[in-house]
């Protein structure tokens, strides 16, 4: 690969240099390599059956007349395309969900003192999502009311909480979160998720071969599926890790690979659950074993995170982004990676190999997840001995220090970042001194001083050029006044820019959204952290809704979504709940419904009347911007600002 059109950051082209030199290959030399299937692409593939896989191309020159492409079975491309991507929701959402239950256990492991590694950090985060779980935080007694014991509300909440994963009956809980006329909305369509489960595996049995055969139907079952994922699995995580971990508040940092230090024992810590990286950085910062570090020659622990992990430890506790995605192997190509640990979810197999040719040992921690390489270690992580199992790894990378072979070349590149924000953050900069709630952010917004906001977020995807799309998109939108809350890689994207200080709002913004960020001293880009974090701009969402001003539902406020590298399942299940909370949400590089226009449509066009939002598909970085824009403005005009 042309490390120069493989990515925009120096650090990785430095990275993919090196690695060149070396004979090994990373991501984007495979990506040169491996073209992909141009009817996957397009969604047209059914792989359900035996029978196939069955594929439907678009004829040359586009459907004339009645489109009577079908599979064996007699499946139509919208049936194809409509399971494919419903499937995709499924993946998405049970990734995401499932996270959320390893959460959920060890909220409840810590609620019934089954542990000492976790405890209740943050109680009026407790006290606020216990409500919502229905359960009471007072008690009236002798005619009184009174608070209840912590720990009591804390182990009805974790039993509440773990319930809404395969309750018999009954709704969703956190549905009712959502504004009212949003939940009056998926009553009305009949989408109102059971329990989250159901709902994922009802997306398996509707797309075995023979159930449902309506791409409409089949898209309300996705669309269950995503609310279930956005305000029910992913929504429960953030909430849960803010209880057990604290909510994060605005911090410095600084990111990219230029964080790593020579002469430091350098972890990695690589996935999603800050169940494990949260123990790491506790263990990291003991004096003993920063002492047992220094005692193999090393002058400290230099903890770095890649991915949602690097969110998570991030938004915390202040630990450095290492990279993005695509970043991966490039952070073990530097040659100072001790160790890096991964757990769940965007983990390449192929760091394995790259290990192999240096002396980083690579280390899987959970049951889900391990490796078929022997080279890779495998510890397994438990709640019930984390500290201990922790402590292990991290002594693992320490006595690898002295083992490094190759030369060491860490990229000098880093930028400072301000991170940490969140529903909470937002409202203490952009509410009101007396009025609370979102009174700063909406009236800057019918002012016009911010003319929108913007929830850009998602993965890199190596079939586009490394983070470009990220940081374009972003620009654009600050300099035409839209404030952006990201999430994910977008946001270890825009770090490594240095779009997240303040300073840079005065560069790259249009002079409203300038002044905003310069009087209340914020970046004109808010990192509100992991993918399951995505939770937080629909929850930031309502409140905008609920300051008044703005309309009465997602709907109708100027806001869009935006995904502009996305490449995994649950960028899908996330793009969709975005939608059918009602935001207008478009993706880059390509979404595979493109081979079946009538369905790529419906989700497009007929999604709107539905539920307000639509699905949008635009590659150019610009020209994607300005779709978002202009949907702001369309909202700005029906609200008469
Ligand atoms: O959940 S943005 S590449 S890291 S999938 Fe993965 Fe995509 Fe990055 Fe986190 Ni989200």
């Amino acid at each position: 690969a042309d490390p120069i059109a493989a990515t925009i950051d120096p650090a990785s082209q430095e990275m993919i240099v090196r690695a060149q030199k070396m004979g090994i290959d990373t991501v984007f030399d495979r990506a040169v390599q491996m073209k992909p299937c141009n009817i996957g692409v397009q969604g047209i593939c059914c792989k359900n059956c035996s029978m196939g896989p069955c594929r439907l191309p678009l004829p040359k020159g586009g459907i004339e007349g009645k489109d009577t492409r079908k599979g064996l079975c007699g499946a139509t491309a919208n049936t194809i395309a409509a399971r494919n991507f419903i499937r995709m929701i499924a993946g998405g959402a049970s990734a995401h969900s499932d996270h959320g239950r390893c959460v959920a256990e060890v909220f409840l492991s810590a609620a019934r003192k089954e542990t000492d590694a976790y405890k209740v950090k943050d109680i009026n985060k407790l006290l606020q999502i216990a409500p919502a779980l229905g359960v009471a935080i007072t008690v009236e007694e002798d005619g009184e009311i009174k608070d209840r014991d912590i720990d009591e509300i804390a182990l009805e909440t974790a039993e509440a909480a773990m319930n809404e994963w395969g309750k018999p009956e009954g709704e969703l809980l956190f549905a009712k979160r959502a504004p009212e006329a949003l939940y009056e909305k998926w009553k009305k369509n009949g989408v109102i998720p059971r329990n989250i489960d159901r709902e994922i595996v009802e997306i398996m049995h509707r797309t075995h071969i023979g159930v449902d055969m309506d791409y409409k139907n089949l898209m309300k079952q996705g669309t269950r599926a995503a609310i279930a994922d956005g305000w029910g699995g992913s929504m429960l995580a953030t909430d849960l890790q803010d209880v057990l971990f604290g909510t994060p508040y605005p911090l410095q940092s600084e990111a990219n690979l230029g964080v790593m230090k020579e002469d430091h024992v350098n972890i990695v810590v690589h996935g999603h659950e800050p169940v494990l990286s949260e123990m790491i950085v506790a263990v990291c910062q003991r004096p003993e074993i920063i002492e047992y570090a220094k005692s193999k020659g090393a002058k400290g622990i230099q903890l770095s995170g890649i991915c949602c992990t690097a969110n998570e430890i991030l938004q915390r506790h202040g630990i450095p982004s290492a990279t993005t995605f695509l970043g991966q192997e490039l952070a073990i190509i530097t040659g100072a990676c001790d160790a890096m640990v991964v757990d769940i979810q965007c983990i390449m197999q192929n760091i394995a190999n790259v290990a192999e040719c240096f002396h980083t040992k690579l280390i899987t921690t959970h049951p889900i997840a391990k490796m078929e390489q022997d080279s890779v270690i495998h510890i397994e992580f438990d709640e019930h001995h984390a500290l201990e199992d922790a402590e292990k790894i991290v002594r693992m990378g320490i006595d690898n220090f002295q083992n490094r072979s190759t030369e060491v070349m860490i990229p000098q590149q880093k930028a400072t970042q301000i991170a940490g924000f969140g529903v909470e953050s937002i409202q203490y900069h952009l509410g009101g001194t007396f009025r609370g709630t979102y009174y700063t952010l909406n009236d800057n917004i019918i002012n016009g001083r911010i003319r929108g906001i913007a929830g850009v977020v998602g993965c890199n995807n190596a079939r586009t050029r490394h983070n470009q799309a990220h940081i374009e998109v972003v620009k654009e939108l600050i300099k035409n006044d839209v404030i952006v809350l990201t999430t994910g890689c977008n946001a270890i994207a825009c770090a490594m820019e240095g779009l997240l200080t303040p300073e840079s709002a005065s560069v790259h913004c249009g002079p409203g959204l300038a002044e905003v960020c310069e009087t209340v001293g914020i970046p004109p880009v808010l990192h509100l952290g992991s993918c399951v974090d995505n939770s937080r701009i629909l929850l930031a969402a309502t409140e905008v809704v609920k300051a008044g001003g703005l309309g009465k539902d997602i709907c109708d406020i100027p806001v869009a979504g935006s995904a502009p590298e996305w490449m995994s399942e649950k960028a899908i299940s996330i793009g969709h709940y975005f939608v059918v909370s009602g935001v207008y949400t478009v993706f880059g590089v390509t979404l595979p419904t493109s081979g079946a226009p009538v369905f790529h449509n419906h989700i497009c066009k007929e999604y709107e009347k539905l539920y307000g939002g639509m699905w949008d598909i635009e590659p150019d970085p610009i020209k994607h911007a300005q779709l978002m824009i202009a949907h702001i403005d369309k909202k700005r005009k029906e609200l008469g600002i």
